[in-house]
């Protein structure tokens, strides 16, 4: 007797639109269900479910983790071989999988793949070759075939417009380092049996730590195809089969011994990491005799301004106290004139995401810094403005607002291009978090074209001069 159950590694409902559903959401005789299917019974078959993480595409099977019962990652289109890479480093024993449609992995990520194949990571890439893009309503992809009519190529792919369909399976055969490479369909009950054979293997591979598997899945997408279910089946072998042959390209799961890959990071502290990038003691102090407010800072401008230079030179002088900094430039699309923007986070505790989006601090060179992000600072956070060119005033009361003419004080000086360095100064000032020495001892290091060193140690003065006068 045929017992037929779903999978322990499914949901047992799949609640995406609503509680108690049955069905995905992929239309009907899509491979991609059939695959899910096949993925799933390997999983329970080597018992590995609880330490399983899916990295869900973008693409048509986006929503793999309503099906999965598994961990999950949801990667950019792309971008799995990546972010799959850095789970291997801090997950040892996760079995990680990477499931990506042919625009995913041969469009959008080839660069991904590639380099991933190559490390020999310890990672099981599952590539869902349908020829087309199918989430998108049936683009061509870098699978599509010769003469496919797709919604870009409506006469036909053809070769001097398109290039020719890539063989995923082949290219990554032509890398040294993967362990296991072979390509599959799903046009026949029988090729399903061995796809099923090959998705347990490259898992197999990964649970006994042999490094890079990669099975290429040729599946048909009806809807875009523009078939029927059993029309679509009969053309996957009629036409896709005959341009990427189903066979085994590489198996050398039995030769690897398991110490070759190895994925472990060299350090296993924080003090290892300062070590081995070579940070001397004295900065591996982190600040300790006073408490500091984690400072979250956009320094915005137009190009030109120094607003990164400034940046650079705040997470300098961070550093060097012994604090921890990230610094984040975001440039305008234009070269000069646009707006521009660093974020820098200062900080006595580690710092997950250099990213700032709602910082405590803003400082606003122009007009159009004020505008784009007086909203996004915290309640109780700072605004330092350049007042020289900003008429506005700050319109919110619950932020400290300072208004310095830090353009008309560098004019002062000498050069306009210095009004940055009066506004760190100014900063470093009123903040009171770092020492406005610190900002003397790192600048004549970090700035490049040393004839502009001592003009700026000057801007230092200024500011330091305008601050006791108006400020303090
Ligand atoms: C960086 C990026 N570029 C483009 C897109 C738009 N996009 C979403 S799905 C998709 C195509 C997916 O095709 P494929 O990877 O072949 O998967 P399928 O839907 O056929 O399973 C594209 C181009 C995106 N989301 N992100
Ligand atoms: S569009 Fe194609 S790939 Fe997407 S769910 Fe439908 S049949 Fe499957």
């Amino acid at each position: 007797m045929i017992k037929h159950t779903k999978s322990k590694s499914f949901y047992d409902t799949f609640e995406r639109k609503g509680p108690g559903q049955k069905v995905t959401h992929y239309c009907p005789g899509c491979g991609h269900g059939t695959i899910h299917k096949l993925i799933a019974q390997a999983l329970d078959e080597l018992d590995v479910q609880d330490r399983t993480i899916v990295c869900s595409p973008v693409g048509c099977s986006v929503f793999a983790y309503y099906y999965f019962d598994t961990g999950n990652i949801q990667c950019s289109h792309g971008r799995a071989p990546a972010v799959a890479t850095a789970m291997r480093r801090v997950h040892d024993d996760a079995i990680i999988i990477c499931y990506q449609g042919d625009g995913d992995l041969a469009g959008i990520g080839t660069t991904e793949i590639i380099h991933a194949a190559n490390r020999g990571e310890n990672l099981t890439v599952f590539f869902v070759n349908n020829a087309i893009y199918g989430m998108t309503g049936g683009q061509m992809a870098p699978t599509t075939l010769f003469g496919q009519k797709t919604m870009t190529t409506p006469t036909g792919r053809t070769m001097a417009q398109d290039g020719a369909p890539i063989g995923v399976a082949e290219i990554i055969n032509a890398i040294k380092s993967p362990v296991y490479v072979e390509r599959t369909s799903l046009g026949t009950p029988g090729k399903i049996q061995k796809t099923r054979k090959a998705i347990k293997q490259a898992l197999q591979n990964q649970v006994e730590k042999k490094g890079f598997s990669l099975v290429e899945i040729l599946a048909p997408c009806p809807i875009n195809w523009k078939m029927e279910p059993l029309q679509a089946r009969k053309w996957l072998q009629e036409h896709l089969e005959p341009v990427f042959p189903v066979k085994q390209f590489r198996d050398n799961s039995d030769e690897l011994i398991q110490a070759q890959f190895s994925t472990k990071l060299p350090w296993k502290s924080d003090e290892e990491v300062l070590d081995y990038f070579g940070v001397n003691k004295e900065q591996k102090q982190v600040k300790q005799e006073k408490e500091i407010e984690e400072q979250l800072v956009k320094f915005s401008g137009f190009g030109g301004q120094g607003v990164m230079l400034g940046g650079v030179l705040m997470a300098n002088c961070a550093t060097e106290e012994g604090l921890n900094a990230t610094w984040l430039p975001s440039y305008g699309p234009e070269m000069r004139g646009g707006t521009a923007n660093a974020s820098i986070i200062i900080s006595q505790d580690s710092i997950g995401s250099p990213v700032v989006d709602f910082p405590n601090v803003l400082i606003a060179m122009n007009g159009p810094s004020l505008d784009a992000f007086e909203e996004k600072v915290h309640a109780g956070g700072t605004i330092l403005v350049n007042s020289s060119i900003v008429s506005q005033k700050i319109s919110r009361s619950d932020v400290t607002a300072v208004y310095i003419p830090v353009s008309d004080l560098a004019s002062e000086v000498g050069m306009i291009a210095g009004a940055n360095i009066i506004m760190l100064a100014t900063y470093l000032l009123v903040s009171k978090i770092m020492d406005i020495n610190t900002l003397r001892k790192v600048l004549p290091e970090s700035i490049k074209k040393k004839q502009f060193v001592d003009i700026n140690m000057k801007m230092i003065d200024k500011a330091e001069e305008y601050f006791k006068e108006h400020l303090s």
